[in-house]
């Protein structure tokens, strides 16, 4: 997949305020953007570090999935996510050589990327997501 870098570490947390205050006050982060995702039932708070960003995940609904992960999981990180181009490609790649999708055709995600999770029981406990940002094309 030859994925260009690290897009972002979602980390699941029970208050959104809280956690800021920490990547704000103690790490000495910006928080440059709160977002809602309604289909994935989150509150999303982004902080940009290098190429890289952290995503702080609150659950809006506890049958969503950081829902029901911050309940049998508690608070820690949630997700991985890698750059990558042409992400139907590199799912349709992914799919062949025998990897469980959750989703099989990309969506918008958080922060304008068009996004897809590979299953955590296809990739070593860690819940893996693909992303592109086609406005960069
Ligand atoms: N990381 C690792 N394992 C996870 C996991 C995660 N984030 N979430 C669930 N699991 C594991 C559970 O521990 C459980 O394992 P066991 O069977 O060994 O107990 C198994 O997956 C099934 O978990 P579940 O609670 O029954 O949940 P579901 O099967 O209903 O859903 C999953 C699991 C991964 C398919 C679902 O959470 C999903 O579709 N996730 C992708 C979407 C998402 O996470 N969105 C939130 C972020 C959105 C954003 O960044 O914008």
């Amino acid at each position: 997949m030859k994925p260009s870098h690290i897009e972002h570490i979602g980390i699941a947390v029970n208050s959104l305020e809280t956690a800021v205050t920490f990547y704000e006050k103690i790490l000495g982060l910006k928080c440059y953007k709160i977002e809602e995702v309604a289909d994935q039932k989150v509150k999303t708070a982004f902080f940009m570090i290098g190429q890289t960003k952290i995503e702080l995940l609150e659950s809006t609904d506890p049958e969503g999935p950081v829902g029901k992960f911050l309940e049998k999981k508690g608070e820690g990180i949630h997700h991985i996510a890698f750059a990558v181009e042409e992400i139907e490609e590199k799912l349709r790649e992914a799919e062949a050589s025998g990897i469980k999708l959750i989703d099989s055709v990309p969506r918008k995600g958080a922060d304008g990327l068009s996004i897809a999770f590979l299953h955590p029981k296809s990739t070593f406990g860690v819940l893996t997501e693909l992303c592109e940002d086609k406005r960069k094309l």
